[in-house]
């Protein structure tokens, strides 16, 4: 088998740090790169974590841009697409245009729900592979990613018009096996929890996930900052996030027309845990908005709303959430333009 060339597309925290790993499977990885362009063509990534110790990840090559890129005229293997989910702000789907080439399968490595389908409707012909990692890692400073915690990353096929097939169909696709090509390739990167699931678990593991930041991200932003472990701690805010929580855990499975699996965590298991971590640490959201960035609001709590109700379900507490953090965002975006004006 030829070895798979990579691209990461948005080589920020999560993509440089699985980036250096995949390099470290011996696969030619290159990385499109934006703010951070100048640091990491000159110097290269530097990557510290408690794991794999300090180390330097220099890519095969470096872009400035996804035009860029093109013009390199490589057959990508993968293209690792780990930019923020926030379809209101740009449809980077349209970025890959000229770079997925036959048998490219592009991963997406985000956040949320429904982060897929602008490349299914964009690109029909490839492979969707879709990815949820439970990691703690940031860049700090540009070229320099901090790995802090976690390296859980499940991959799986996306092949919603197979949701109603045998599971054959599903085993034969070409995009079964590039799941766990690509689940492989991490594993011999020393992600030894990395690993392929079918469709339908991939889409469990997201609804799931969500549940979580849906509740305590918003939540957190909303009351100016608060701790996952003091939301959990507090008795009126537990019960919200509980709310929250078990509104979509009860949702998620009448729209993908199937029980969770009984490993799921429950809503009281996930803040139990969360009143025993000691680093009470705030959702990534709440930095997002305290440095003026947008907030992947759509992928989180829009996405999953819109998918409910197309099965005719309402999520209310979700719905008042995004109501509350959308206006929000939207206010602070209109105070900042209009300070810049004077
Ligand atoms: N960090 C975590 O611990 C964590 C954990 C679980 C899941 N996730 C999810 O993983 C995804 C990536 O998160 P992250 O923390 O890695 O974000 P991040 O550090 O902001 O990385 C995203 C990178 O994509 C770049 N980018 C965006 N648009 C681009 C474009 N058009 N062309 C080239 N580069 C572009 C950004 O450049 P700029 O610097 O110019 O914006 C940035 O370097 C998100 O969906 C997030 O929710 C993250
Ligand atoms: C919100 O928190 C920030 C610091 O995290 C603080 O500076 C600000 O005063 C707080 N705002 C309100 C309305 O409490
Ligand atoms: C959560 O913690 C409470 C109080 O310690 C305990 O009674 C309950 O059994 C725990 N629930 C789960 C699901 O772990
Ligand atoms: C989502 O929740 C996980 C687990 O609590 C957390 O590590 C991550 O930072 C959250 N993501 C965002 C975008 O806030
Ligand atoms: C909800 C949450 O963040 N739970 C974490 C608390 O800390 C332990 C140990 O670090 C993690 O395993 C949990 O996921």
């Amino acid at each position: 088998m030829p070895t798979p060339e990579v691209l990461i597309f948005g080589a920020g925290a999560v993509g440089a740090f699985y980036g250096s790993r995949l390099a470290v499977a011996g696969a030619p990885v290159s990385a499109v790169c934006r703010s951070n362009y100048a640091a990491v063509k000159e110097s290269g990534f530097s990557i510290t974590s408690p794991q794999f110790g300090s180390y330097d990840w220099r890519p095969t090559r470096v872009f400035s841009s996804a035009a860029d890129a093109v013009a390199a005229g490589v057959h990508w293997s993968f293209i690792v697409v780990t930019t923020k989910a926030l379809p209101d702000v740009s449809d980077d789907s349209a970025l890959l245009e000229g770079l997925v080439g036959p048998g490219t399968a592009i991963v997406l490595v985000q956040n949320g729900l429904g982060v897929e389908e602008p490349y299914r409707q964009r690109f029909p012909h490839a492979a969707i592979l879709s990815a949820v990692t439970v990691i703690s890692a940031a860049q700090p400073s540009p070229g320099h990613i901090a790995h802090n915690r976690w390296t859980r990353i499940n991959i799986g096929p996306f092949l919603p018009d197979l949701e109603s097939a045998d599971d054959k169909e599903e085993e034969s696709h070409a995009a079964t096996s590039q799941a766990r090509e690509f689940a492989q390739l991490l594993v011999s990167g020393g992600v030894t929890d990395a690993s392929a699931y079918s469709h339908r678990k991939l889409q469990q593991v997201r609804w799931h996930k969500i549940a979580i930041n849906a509740s305590f991200n918003p939540s957190s932003v909303l009351s100016n900052g608060t701790s996952n472990r003091a939301m959990a701690e507090d008795a009126e805010m537990s019960e919200h996030v509980r709310g929250v929580m078990e509104e979509v855990l009860t949702t998620a499975p009448k729209v993908l027309g199937a029980p969770f699996p009984a490993e799921f965590a429950s809503a009281e298991t996930i803040l139990n845990s969360t009143r025993k971590n000691v680093s009470g640490s705030r959702p990534s959201m709440w930095a997002d908005w305290e440095a003026g960035r947008p907030m992947e609001v759509e992928a989180i709590l829009g996405n999953p709303i819109r998918l409910a109700r197309a099965k005719g379900l309402e999520m209310p507490r979700m719905q008042t959430l995004y109501a509350l953090i959308k206006m929000a965002q939207a206010n602070r975006d209109q105070l900042r333009k209009s300070q810049s004006r004077l």
